[in-house]
């Protein structure tokens, strides 16, 4: 029994050793405490934290006669001596009465020593009078440390050391300490229900904002379905006229065609004419008059021939791809047309010099010849001449104006073209020719297709007609209208998409955070600037160089797992900031305290690019209902 006892008390010893290592460490928390919360004034709470470590508000003051030591009041009656024994607090084991505090543990609860260091696990009370009672562990009860949860030094009791009753003045200043967190946190509540009002009202405004949008995209939706059907119309209408102009071009083609293929048959009679007028004459003439000027005739008539026979076999192999298909109207069909009449006028012109060479062959022997001859094959010739001349002047004249049935409606862009110089083509001189078939062709294409890019472009500019894209003016009207009303209802979705994305942030149970949207808080901390832009991101400037790194956007609560946990709105996570070197993309812990403004208070880096920010804000702290409802 004696080796028992000596065995406990060893045990207790070491035990007491361990309580004097955690008192250590924890007064070494107390300190890292306070300097955390340095602008909170709420460290010099933590001394009171161990005072009310063990802290129960039901218990009565101590020291009764009849109650053992450390026993509290409420707990008297189960310590009532009813006989010569006892029974532990957990029934396990009887034991003689006088066997409670006789400094030997026999209990397994320990609940036969509670004012003696025998039991590791009992609990010693203090009554603390002038603060608040609290229970230590019963090992700790005259081990030569007063300690601070028994600030009345009733736990060290056997002379060995002494231990004041301080609990006056740790009362009042505990007391004074409470009400200053209470005020803190009475501002605090205060100035979150402002908070959230604001996130009731700020809310309530998105929505009505949100309602009046939807009715205006509504509109603004029709307005856009009406000017896209006008665009139609217009565009409908627009195509129509083109396709009507486009015949007209086509049809101005077919007949401008027709015209130019009776122009160069009769051009092919003619030199037919000249030709058998020549022919006859080299056949019948009178070789024996050796006439210079016959001779060189016939000369140039030979030369005249091959030449001529050469031709009209290349212009069949033309003739052959002559025929134009019409039938459907586009632009190739325009454009083929158009080479067609060039070729023409090509041809035509080409007849008109023919005829003009032999028209001078028959011209210079009429003039050069023998007249005593009286060659009857030259005269003939000559005679065939004259009439043919005859004839062929009068045909010019009504030729004058052969081309004005040329026009088709494009005037506002002939007016603009720069026109052919007008010619009096009642001259029929051969260069006069010349130039009048040149410029005739040059007006063909003008006139009949106005499609020179140069001509349009030019014709624009002046009369402002059609717009880029060559667009009228009423398409450019309607398609601007168009446009306008899509990009209205196009704003109008960018507003509504804004909205809904803020009714949707999870501002806190009550919208309290609300108003912290996007509000931006810095702290220099020495090397660096923190600013955190709430909702939003984070940043850490260089106080040296001034470069920013971004530290992370906004992600999401963090302060519990659930919604349900009261502490869930108490810290926010910021990730996918700049990556680190060797190292993860940088983020940001943020937590919050609650406090009367919202200011950091500190900023940590524990693991490298991993940062820790430490922030008050009112809107964490508890309201007034929820602190008397805690106080209870
Ligand atoms: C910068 C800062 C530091 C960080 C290092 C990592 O200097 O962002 O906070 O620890 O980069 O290389």
């Amino acid at each position: 029994m004696y080796e028992e006892r000596k065995r406990g008390k060893f045990v207790i010893l070491l035990f007491s050793y361990y309580r004097f290592a955690v008192i250590l460490t924890s007064l070494d928390s107390c300190n890292k405490c306070q300097k955390n919360f340095s602008n909170l004034n709420l460290q010099k709470l933590c001394p009171i934290f161990f005072l009310t470590f063990f802290h129960r508000q039901n218990y009565v003051y101590a020291g009764q006669e009849n109650i053992p030591k450390g026993v509290a009041k409420s707990e008297a009656h189960l310590y009532e001596k009813k006989g010569p024994t006892w029974k532990c607090l957990d029934g396990s084991t009887t034991i003689p009465y006088e066997a409670i505090n006789d400094d030997y543990c026999d209990c397994v609860d320990g609940s036969d020593e509670p004012g003696t260091s025998a039991c590791p696990n009992g609990k010693f009370f203090c009554t603390n009078s002038g603060h608040i009672p609290s229970y230590i562990p019963s090992n700790r009860v005259n081990d030569g440390v007063c300690e601070p949860e028994c600030c009345d030094g009733s736990d060290e009791y056997d002379g060995k050391i002494e231990c004041p009753n301080i609990c006056e003045e740790v009362g009042a200043e505990y007391r004074r300490l409470a009400e200053e967190l209470a005020k803190t946190r009475a501002k605090g509540a205060q100035i979150k229900s402002e908070y959230i009002k604001y996130g009731i009202k700020s809310k309530q405004n998105l929505e009505s904002d949100l309602e009046r949008l939807k009715t205006l995209l509504e509109s603004a939706k029709i307005k856009v379905a009406e000017r896209e059907a006008a665009l139609k119309k217009v565009q409908e209408k627009e195509e129509a006229e083109s396709k009507t102009k486009d015949h007209m071009r086509i049809q101005k083609c077919q007949e401008k065609i027709r015209t130019l293929r009776e122009r160069e048959e009769s051009l092919h009679e003619q030199v037919d004419t000249l030709l058998s007028i020549l022919k006859d004459m080299k056949k019948d003439h009178n070789q024996n008059y050796h006439d210079m000027a016959v001779k060189t005739a016939i000369k140039g008539y030979d030369e005249f021939v091959e030449e001529y026979e050469r031709e009209m076999e290349e212009n069949t192999e033309l003739d052959q791809e002559d025929e134009i298909e019409i039938e459907t109207l586009d632009h190739m069909h325009i454009q083929k047309c158009q080479e067609k009449i060039k070729t023409l006028r090509e041809r035509e012109e080409k007849l008109r010099e023919q005829v003009d060479t032999l028209l001078s062959i028959l011209k210079d022997m009429k003039k050069d010849h023998n007249q005593n001859y009286h060659d009857m094959a030259v005269k003939t010739a000559i005679k065939g001449y004259d009439e043919f001349v005859e004839e062929y002047e009068r045909e010019m004249e009504e030729n004058t104006e052969p081309d004005q049935e040329d026009e088709i409606g494009y005037e506002e862009v002939k007016e603009a073209a720069p026109r052919a110089p007008e010619i009096d083509i009642s001259l029929p001189s051969y260069s006069e020719r010349i130039l009048s078939a040149i410029l005739d062709v040059y007006n063909d294409i003008l006139e009949t297709f106005g499609l020179s890019e140069y001509v349009i472009r030019k014709a624009e500019q002046q009369y402002s007609r059609p717009s880029a894209g060559g667009k009228s003016k009423d398409l450019v009207a309607a398609f601007d209208a168009y446009d306008k009303a899509e990009e209205e209802r196009k704003n109008i979705e960018n507003d509504i998409n804004e909205i809904n994305r803020k009714l949707e942030k999870d501002y806190g149970t009550q919208r309290e955070f609300a108003k912290l949207d996007s509000e931006c808080f810095s702290h220099d901390a020495k090397d660096y600037t923190y600013t955190i832009c709430m909702f939003d991101k984070a940043t850490q400037k260089s106080n040296k160089d001034h470069v920013t790194t971004h530290l992370g956007y906004f992600e999401k609560w963090i302060g519990a797992e659930s919604k349900e946990d009261h502490k869930y709105y108490t810290a926010q996570s910021y990730t996918r900031g700049t990556r680190c070197w060797n190292g993860p993309d940088r983020s940001v812990k943020l937590y919050l305290e609650c406090g009367i403004e919202n200011k950091i208070l500190s900023v940590t880096e524990p693991e490298k690019c991993e940062y820790i920010l430490k922030m008050i804000t009112p809107a964490v702290c508890p309201l007034i209902e929820k602190l008397s409802h805690e106080e209870l």
